[in-house]
């Protein structure tokens, strides 16, 4: 079963500790283990997806409600950031439930590859 193995499953269920930053009925969201930049935060549906060809519109919209919420909270909405979701191989997906990296918190590169 995709879902019982699915390391974000987990981190939502409260199976694997995260630093969360926001929360709602259809999103959850926390601090990449990771983080490329001074903000970097992954926002994820809590229904298991596996990416954003998956992505019903229904959950994009509660995705894109919990980003405006998430710029306010994490300080980004003035300054502006980036958001990006990688998708298979050449995308460099590495964790196979969907999630948006949203990043911030310094002038960005222009370059996105
Ligand atoms: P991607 O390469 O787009 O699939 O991004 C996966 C991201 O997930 C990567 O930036 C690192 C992060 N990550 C992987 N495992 C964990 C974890 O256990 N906790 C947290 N907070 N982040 C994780």
């Amino acid at each position: 079963n995709e879902k019982m193995d699915c390391l974000f499953c987990k981190i939502i269920a409260g199976e694997i500790p995260s630093n969360k930053v926001y929360e709602d009925e259809y999103t959850y969201a926390f601090r990449d283990i990771n983080p490329q930049a001074p903000v970097h935060v992954l926002l994820v549906p809590k229904k298991h997806m596996k990416n954003i060809l998956e992505c019903d519109a229904e959950t994009a919209a509660h995705l894109t409600d919990a980003v405006r919420a998430l710029a306010k909270i994490e300080h980004v909405d003035e300054n502006g950031f980036r958001l990006l979701t990688n998708c298979g191989q050449h995308g460099c997906q590495s964790v196979h439930h969907l999630h948006l990296h949203l990043l911030g918190g310094k002038q960005l590169s222009e370059k996105m590859d």
